[in-house]
């Protein structure tokens, strides 16, 4: 039996490497988790004496077992993709759905129902499992502007082709964003349904991010991966507060393509294919992208300034199978962090690095997932070079993880679904102290 496909239990597959067909051909038929790593055994403190060096005795080469906690049982939310704490309130969480609503959550009442705070169902197209709502980032200074940028697909309309948006809403005093202030920064066309990036997000230069797809289809037929001309297959990144004349958005001076021929200065990495989630470390400012693969291999990439991640030419550490531009290991293309292969998950669900303080075995530790089998794993890394390999941490079986989310504080959430259509949930995640 197809591995690929057997294993393919999320009927929307948001992100998915493989499902070309629609979604509806795919049958949930839960695959048990890997068996649970061992708990790693510690030494806890336990007195206060030795409370001060329990610290220092935190081996930086565990990783704890993670626990699974659902919160907010009592909101309905229909397919979250993404949890994003709002950045002057860390009581609120603002919870995409991506048919094109967005829900806050009052995070310290666990009986809270959620309130919609947007509704873009229209403009915002979501027919194919791929597509719609995708993501919502609050500018750093949220509390003086309200504004929130979010990403999204939408239909051909007029002279405009099917596309990906990033728009820039504003809130009100009470925290409801209004669909009529609408401002649209950037629109990329996008010649398929799928691979449509894509996570928004400000990095500590200030600068947006985002993650596009290599436009979809299957093997790159556009050759967008490879085209430093093209702002698919890429991530960009923009200046949002300083617009240059005439358009909604300004270059950082430093971009890499900033003044090169035919290529566009909005990239900053490029050579990815479906980069759908990816998060910056709040210590190092790292990227950490999980890139969907296609046929064999999942990846985490450590993605920098002007890197070239290999797509298509690279799947993971490997030659991709069937195209003619398919490479061995090359200088030109930056290899992952990790990879893993279709045995064990079939479309990468990029998590974060936990910087908060409930967990100190946890903190620098990577957490990532995959969509269509719920499991979940750590690493450790260090400037970018792994010093702890991936292990298993949790996961749930019959839960397909569509986002991590971190709140103020530091705390990790995940949010998904049973499958398809089936209920929203947001568990918080917790580990042995
Ligand atoms: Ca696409
Ligand atoms: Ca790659």
């Amino acid at each position: 039996m197809n591995n690929a496909v057997s294993i393919v239990l999320c009927v929307v597959v948001a992100i998915s490497s493989v499902s070309f067909a629609g979604a509806d051909q795919y049958t949930p038929k839960p695959k048990p988790l890997p068996k649970p790593m061992p708990t790693p055994t510690t030494s806890p403190a336990t007195s206060p004496a030795s409370a001060a060096s329990s610290a220092s005795a935190i081996s930086d080469t565990e990783i704890p077992k993670v626990q699974m906690r659902r919160v907010w049982p009592k909101a309905k939310l229909i397919r979250p993709v993404q949890v994003v704490a709002r950045p002057d309130r860390g009581d609120r969480l603002y919870v995409v759905e991506q048919a094109g609503r967005v829900i806050e959550i009052d995070s310290t009442d666990p009986e809270n129902t959620g309130r919609v705070v947007l509704d873009i169902k229209e403009p915002v197209f979501d027919k194919f499992n791929e597509q719609g709502l995708l993501s919502l980032a609050f500018h750093p200074k949220f509390a003086e502007n309200h504004f929130v940028y979010v990403w999204y697909t939408a239909k051909k309309a007029g002279n405009l082709p099917d596309r990906e948006v990033l728009a820039r809403f504003t809130a009100k005093d009470d925290g409801m964003i209004d669909p009529a202030s609408q401002l649209v920064i950037l629109e990329v066309p996008d010649p398929a349904w799928n691979h449509n990036g894509g996570t928004v997000l400000f990095g500590p230069d200030g600068y947006l991010y985002i993650s596009t797809g290599d436009g979809g289809a299957g093997n790159d037929p556009w050759g967008n991966g490879q085209n430093t001309n093209s702002l698919l297959a890429a991530v960009l990144r923009i200046d949002v507060d300083h617009p240059a004349e005439g358009k909604p958005y300004g270059i950082p001076s430093d971009n890499p393509f900033v003044g090169k021929a035919d290529s566009a200065p909005e990239i900053f990495a490029y050579g990815l294919r479906n980069v759908w989630r990816m998060s910056f470390d709040r210590k190092t400012g790292e990227i950490y992208a999980g890139d969907v693969g296609q046929n064999a291999w999942e990846e985490i990439d450590i993605v920098t300034k002007g890197g070239n991640y290999g797509w298509r030419p690279r799947e993971g550490f490997h030659a991709t199978q069937g195209v003619e531009d398919s490479s061995e290991a090359d200088p030109r293309f930056i290899e992952p962090l990790v990879e893993y292969p279709h045995k064990d998950g079939v479309s990468v669900t990029g998590g974060y690095v936990y910087r908060g303080t409930a967990f100190p075995n946890l903190v620098g530790v990577y957490l990532y997932a995959d969509y269509a089998v719920g499991t979940m794993w750590g690493l450790r890394a260090v400037g970018g070079k792994l010093t702890v390999p991936p292990v298993v941490v949790g996961g749930k079986s019959g839960f397909c993880p569509a986002s991590f989310g971190e709140a103020l504080d530091g705390s990790l959430f995940i949010c998904g679904t049973t499958g398809g259509d089936g209920p929203g949930i947001i568990y918080q995640l917790s580990a042995q102290k």
